[in-house]
């Protein structure tokens, strides 16, 4: 994304897109235990290839800075010569089923909670240490960063890790983000693995040569921004006043409002909210919610099943980018909008809906344990995904206004689910509040907000910056209709 930012000024420019998705491999004796990885130098080829066409774009303006974001958690180890051990893991790789609960018998959940304010995630990197602690690249390993700080040192030559990750990872204090060297022990993985701690803001020098050059960027630095993508989109929600809460939509759904302090009740711990660090050192008060990625699951089902054409992958209801056609995704949510509120929902969290594969037998079959009416159709299917996640964000937003305090008169939906009408016209409905759904791009503006400030083209709080969205870009507003 290229970002052109001023006082008066938030336009970004699509100039590349490419695929991510966890590959899963055979591994152990027998092939029997399969891994899902990232494939971390495709990524970094598909970002250097983004790059070049950012620095033909750009023309003789040239790149003044570039700011990188990805999903928490993930991390990748390097050896003492700073070379890539191994292809990172991914979160969704199932080597840390029951890890938390051994961890919580040494160290009990309440009191994890006390340190790092963190929601129990099955996958958090506490919980993916202890199982790299057990096996055979640590001893290799001379340094960890979590993937954007990864991807920011192959670009700048530059190791650090920034807060806003930093704090997804339940190794840092979440009173001060700064890492929390006894956690970090409780792994088994030593505190000297792991990088300084810097703010998103923080300038980190120039690109690499050997990275600009080719790609004629111009004098160009890399900028640490919310590189917790979350963190990222959260930055440009444009919201008014402070009683706003947020749905930030894509693969996962994010979903909780903004505080100054944390909140650490054992009712929160009960309600699995975490505390992550915010740009400025604002909290996000958030639950994860698993998000389009199940609405995801069963449309790759239909894909393979070959029905179901030129989605691209695309859950926000357009027609998507794919191989040209008759997707319908469009016609099916148009389908799954005529039919009757009311029909069966599921617990969308439950982990059972986290690995990868098929996905519509699962959400059946979580209806049927429910005792709900079972969707057959694939229109009732995506109806079922949809009022299950719209319930879930008004659950989650009532816990966060009942156990934070903070008053919400508006949903902002985020990302790629504000493309979603139906979805969005759900929320309303279940949260009895307003929803203004937008920007679709918020992770990439909110990384560009931060480098632009950084860089001295806007100054201002967070306000300001979300001031500027409001005024560059178009809001869908959905009013709650009467139940
Ligand atoms: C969303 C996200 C979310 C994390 C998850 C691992 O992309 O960063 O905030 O919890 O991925």
């Amino acid at each position: 994304m290229l970002g052109s930012v001023g006082p008066d000024l938030l336009d970004l420019e699509e100039v590349a897109r490419f695929r991510n998705g966890a590959v899963e491999v055979a591994a152990g004796a027998d092939g029997r235990e399969p891994r899902l990885h990232w494939d971390v130098l495709g990524l970094w080829q598909d970002a250097l290839a983004g790059l070049a066409r950012a620095g033909r774009a750009a023309g003789t303006d040239g790149v003044r800075s570039v700011g990188v974001d990805t999903w928490a958690v993930d991390y990748a180890l390097l050896d003492a010569d700073g070379g890539l051990i191994a292809n990172p893991r991914s979160y969704r790789d199932a080597r840390t089923d029951g890890v938390a609960e051994q961890v919580h018998r040494r160290l009990p959940a309440e009191e994890l909670y006390a340190r790092n304010g963190l929601q129990h995630l099955p996958f958090t990197t506490i919980y993916q240490l202890v199982v790299e602690a057990a096996g055979p690249l640590l001893e290799r390993a001379d340094q960890l960063l979590l993937l954007p700080d990864l991807l920011g040192f192959w670009l700048s030559g530059r190791r650090v890790a920034e807060s806003t990750n930093a704090s997804t990872t339940g190794l840092a204090d979440v009173r001060t983000g700064r890492w929390a060297p006894d956690l970090v022990r409780l792994t088994g993985v030593p505190p000297a693995l792991l990088p300084e701690v810097v703010d998103a803001g923080t300038a980190l020098g120039p690109l690499l040569p050997s990275v600009a050059e080719p790609a004629r960027l111009g004098a160009t630095e890399l900028v640490a921004v919310g590189s917790h993508d979350t963190a990222s989109a959260v930055v440009a929600v444009p919201a008014e006043h402070e009683r706003f809460a947020y749905v930030a939509c894509g693969t996962w759904a994010l979903v909780g409002v903004e505080l100054e302090e944390p909140v650490l009740s054992p009712e929160s711990l009960a309600a699995g909210f975490t505390n992550e660090r915010g740009v400025d050192g604002r909290v996000r008060y958030l639950h994860n919610v698993m998000g389009l990625w199940v609405l995801q699951g069963c449309l790759e089902e239909w894909r393979l099943e070959g029905d179901v054409r030129g989605t691209g992958g695309g859950t926000g209801g357009g027609t998507g980018g794919g191989t040209g056609g008759e997707v319908d995704l469009g016609r099916l949510l148009a389908a799954a909008g005529e039919l009757p509120a009311g029909g069966p929902v599921v617990d969308v969290d439950d982990a059972a809906f986290l690995p990868p594969g098929p996905m519509v037998g699962r959400v059946q079959r979580a209806c049927e344990a429910a005792g709900q009416p079972v969707p057959v159709e694939r229109a009732a299917v995506v109806r079922c995904v949809l009022d299950s996640l719209a319930q879930a964000f008004a659950r989650v937003v009532e816990d966060a206004v009942r156990l934070s305090g903070r008053d919400v008169d508006v949903v902002h939906v985020v990302g790629g689910g504000a493309r979603n009408a139906l979805l969005c016209r759900l929320t309303a409905d279940a949260c009895g509040r307003p929803v203004l759904a937008g920007p679709v791009e918020a992770t990439a503006l909110g990384n560009v907000l931060v480098q632009a400030r950084a860089t001295g083209a806007v100054a201002g709080a967070l306000e300001d910056l979300r001031a500027l969205v409001r005024r560059t870009h178009r809001l869908e507003r959905y009013e709650p209709r009467p139940r």
